[in-house]
């Protein structure tokens, strides 16, 4: 049977993250896509100012209800940025009751970056979303996250294998069968994706170039395109080959002065490419 995903994010009605990165991105792996968006903003909230926030919080529980009455379960459920603590518990009874044998049950703790918490998000949230993080199967954070949700110290800069490999054990410790951290920096010109799972002596790395800039959103791209390539039969690994080098190529894409997100548009036909070998 043809497989199916459902994530669960917000409408970031412009800003190239959550939605309506995670919906392009997945169908373009050739994998029907369901969504439940936690709330609408007119924006994201990094860098504008302003946005509208519609909470969809209440519309949740009757969504699940009637997708649980028609028998509906999805083979994957990935969840990105959520809003409120409410929400995170709402997913984890999403995971009870929407997953169909063998759901891979995929988690982006998207809340915080550069050693910081996104605007509105506080320690009790974090917490949280490392409980969520316990009943996943791989969990995505970047060094921040992994931090913030094993309160860890956060390095942004200068650490060694051993801050990595101390945080991702921290990570399976909170119940996570594989942990998964981007951004791993231990020389200037390589980046590294560290993939340790349960049981793992050591940890695997995949390294790509390193850019001299940063672009909105690239963690959403991330997650998104390795969540396609997981569900597409890809390992790890795999995946994480996959989804690195289409995010850089979406980073490579990105115009001068589009400041506020990713242009990874323009880089799909990498993401074709990469899944094809
Ligand atoms: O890219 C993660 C993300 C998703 N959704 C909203 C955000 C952000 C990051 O800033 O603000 C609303």
């Amino acid at each position: 049977m043809d497989k199916k995903i459902l994530t669960v994010q917000d409408i970031s009605c412009v800003g190239q993250c959550s939605l309506t990165v995670a919906l392009p991105i997945i169908s373009a792996c050739g994998i029907e896509t369901a969504i439940l968006p936690s709330a609408v903003l007119s924006t994201h909230t990094g860098g504008f100012t302003g946005w509208t926030f519609r909470d969809l919080t209440d519309d949740i529980p009757g969504i699940v209800d009637h997708w649980e009455k028609e028998n509906i379960s999805f083979d994957a459920i990935y969840t990105g940025y959520l809003g409120s603590v409410r929400q995170i518990d709402l997913v984890k009874n999403m995971f009870a009751r929407l997953s169909a044998p063998g759901c891979l049950k995929i988690v982006d703790p998207a809340m915080a970056d550069n050693g910081k918490l996104y605007y509105g998000f506080d320690q009790v949230f974090a917490h949280t979303m490392g409980s969520l993080c316990g009943v996943a199967d791989i969990v995505l954070p970047n060094i921040t996250e992994a931090a913030m949700m094993t309160d860890s110290p956060y390095i942004g800069e200068g650490y060694d294998e051993h801050y990595i490999r101390m945080l991702m054990d921290k990570v399976l410790a909170l119940g996570a069968k594989t942990v998964v951290i981007t951004g791993v920096c231990y020389e200037p010109h390589k980046l590294g994706i560290a993939i340790l799972s349960r049981g793992d002596k050591e940890i695997t790395y995949y390294y790509h170039e390193r850019l001299p800039k940063s672009c909105h959103g690239t963690g959403d791209i991330f997650a998104s395109a390795f969540t396609g390539a997981m569900v597409r039969g890809k390992t790890p690994l795999e995946a994480a080959r996959v989804a690195g080098n289409f995010t850089l190529a979406g980073m490579k894409a990105t115009s001068e002065g589009h400041w506020y997100g990713t242009q990874f548009e323009k880089a799909i036909p990498v993401l074709l490419e990469e899944l094809s070998k």
